[in-house]
């Protein structure tokens, strides 16, 4: 019997089909997610004689480069003078059409190619022609896969690696609740066909440079807990970024730490940016607490257990006490 999923999947198969030029989009500040996901259909897509090409809005980070492939995601500016010839848009793990960046060279009524959509954020808004949306998967990296299963194709070492780094990322190894059964039989299946957790877990968990632990190290000394909310907080401004010789891409990973603190209900991480922006990253173990209301609150968005938000302002650190400035 097929189910709603299973339809939407023959639909995307059939556009597939019929699209020689297909544009594969990650979503900006591109994660292991969005980039495994997008590597390993657009891997399989090139076997089935397709013409790919990856765009993204943000550079994909070098810690990326060990997925095949990584190195062809180009950022999305370069490839809009083509923009036509295009006959299909994929869009994996893109949470909102503004998350693909195209909105800021085009209107979303310009677009003449399908999109299919393909995601697990519960509050997508379905902008695809089709749209397959699995709220309950761990990851994009997830649905992929189950993609790729009903294609009935086989997956070598490369894809599966993708894959896996994604799921690996978007659980925080396997840590998150969003890690499910079928997460796991999806991680099992991945590994016998050969995808690599050595490396995926020393990319991930073991290659932090010396300006990342600084980093750590200065948030973790300054960390603060709001007893009336139980939520845990640390503040980073872009001097700390620089007294460590850090970037933003060294934050990540540090709000999820932050829950380990047993009574925590939630995390929250603020930091200024290169661009004069404030990021704020929430996280919760809980199940009761939904982080995305809050991040949306704030105009962002996200998970139920992991979100964020960005705002343009500052922060001002100033005897024991921080100051937002908007
Ligand atoms: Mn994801």
């Amino acid at each position: 019997m097929f189910n709603f999923i299973d339809i939407q999947i023959n639909r995307a198969l059939y556009l597939i089909k019929k699209s020689e030029n297909i544009l594969i989009i990650c979503h900006r500040k591109p994660d292991a997610d969005t980039i495994g996901s997008a590597l390993a259909l657009g891997d399989i897509l090139e076997k089935q004689n397709k013409k790919i090409k990856y765009a993204c809005q943000d550079e994909i980070p070098t810690k990326f480069f060990f997925l095949k492939n990584a190195n062809k995601i180009k950022k999305i500016d370069q490839i809009l003078d083509n923009i036509i010839n295009y006959k299909l848009l994929i869009t994996l793990d893109c949470g909102s059409f503004e998350q693909t960046g195209l909105h800021n060279f085009l209107k979303f009524s310009d677009l003449k190619a399908p999109i299919i959509n393909i995601d697990h954020h519960h509050d997508n808004p379905h902008f695809g022609r089709l749209n397959i949306i699995e709220a309950n998967a761990s990851s994009t990296s997830e649905i992929v896969h189950n993609f790729l299963v009903k294609m009935n194709v086989a997956l070598d070492k490369n894809i599966s690696t993708s894959l896996l780094n994604g799921i690996f990322g978007d659980t925080d190894s396997f840590k998150n609740p969003n890690t499910s059964h079928h997460t796991l039989k999806t991680t099992s299946d991945l590994l016998a066909s050969g995808a690599n957790l050595k490396e995926i877990t020393k990319n991930t968990l073991q290659d932090k440079s010396l300006s990342t632990l600084r980093l750590w190290g200065k948030i973790l000394s300054e960390i603060k807990k709001n007893k009336t909310f139980g939520i845990v907080y640390a503040v980073i401004t872009k001097k700390d970024l620089q007294e460590c010789n850090a970037k933003s891409e060294d934050l990540e990973g540090i709000a999820n730490f932050l829950n380990s603190i047993p009574d925590v209900k939630a995390s929250l991480v603020l930091s200024e940016n290169e661009k004069g922006e404030i990021k704020g990253s929430f996280r919760t173990l809980h199940d009761h607490i939904d982080v995305s209301k809050l991040a949306r609150s704030l105009g962002g968005g996200g998970h139920k257990k992991a979100a964020g938000f960005t705002l343009p302002g500052r922060l001002i650190k100033q005897n024991n006490e921080v100051k937002i400035i908007i």
